[in-house]
């Protein structure tokens, strides 16, 4: 079996022993999971501060899937298209169905295929970006994987991250995500455009996402409608 393709077992074999550890070897599968951590984010401040030398801004999009991430980069790359050269690293566990959407807006973009994996990491940034010349580009965007749990653990580095929910979620989906809440720069509430037929409790929400982060900049959006995604940019400071 090739060196590589052991090391690929390894990992799944790691990652999946944290959720089968025994007590016996819990707190050293716990203490194991901690370095990795401390390790992602030492990675992740590298690539920020690489990014931040060249002049390049940042922001990674989590949110569960079908919250409407890849649409709202839609919209966003359309509009930004015009002042920065953007790249976009989009993660997915097999297609390349969002880059490919992406790309029709004049954006290069690069697609992360995690297989088992449930979250983008510093490492999957880190590869894309020295394999790039960085110089062809002023600003970066990550669309995670569709997951609300997972993203929480890896930071990636960017300047700015944004969690996407949507309406048709239920108003109780952020006061049961806290940590990416915690974590995150900005809130996006989508889909507001579907508020009369489902009557969705988004003063709840709003409220949910500034109890768990009173930084928290909270926007209502709807990138089928185009509405208020001007003012999710002004608030991402492009
Ligand atoms: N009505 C409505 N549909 C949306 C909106 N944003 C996304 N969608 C739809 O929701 C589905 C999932 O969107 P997508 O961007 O693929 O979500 P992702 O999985 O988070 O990237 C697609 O059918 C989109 O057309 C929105 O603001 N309003
Ligand atoms: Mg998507």
């Amino acid at each position: 079996m090739p060196e590589k393709r052991k090391q690929e077992i390894q990992r799944i074999k790691e990652l999946e022993s944290i959720n089968l550890a025994r007590e016996d070897i819990r707190d050293l599968v716990i203490e194991t999971k901690k370095e990795v951590e401390k390790d992602n984010d030492s990675l992740a401040q590298q690539i920020n501060n690489e990014l931040n030398n060249m002049g390049i801004k940042s922001v990674d999009i989590v949110g569960a899937i079908g919250a409407g991430k890849t649409a709202l980069l839609e919209r966003i790359v359309e509009k930004l298209s015009k002042k920065y050269r953007i790249l976009v690293i989009c993660g997915d566990i097999t297609t390349r169905v969002d880059a490919d959407r992406i790309e029709k807006h004049n954006a290069k973009t690069i697609q992360i295929n995690t297989g088992r994996e449930c979250a983008l990491n510093a490492y999957h940034i880190y590869q894309v970006i020295k394999n790039q010349d960085l110089n062809k580009y002023d600003l970066i965007f990550v669309e995670n994987v569709g997951n609300l749990i997972c993203p929480s653990e890896f930071k990636l580095g960017t300047d700015k991250r944004i969690t996407v929910v949507s309406i048709t979620e239920g108003e109780w989906v952020i006061e049961k995500h806290p940590m990416l809440f915690k974590m995150s720069d900005v809130a996006v509430i989508n889909k507001i455009d579907l508020i009369e037929r489902l009557g969705t409790n988004i003063e709840k929400m709003k409220k949910d996402a500034k109890k768990f982060n009173s930084n928290i900049k909270v926007i209502t959006t709807s990138a089928k409608t185009d509405t208020n995604i001007d003012q999710l940019i002004e608030v991402l400071e492009l």
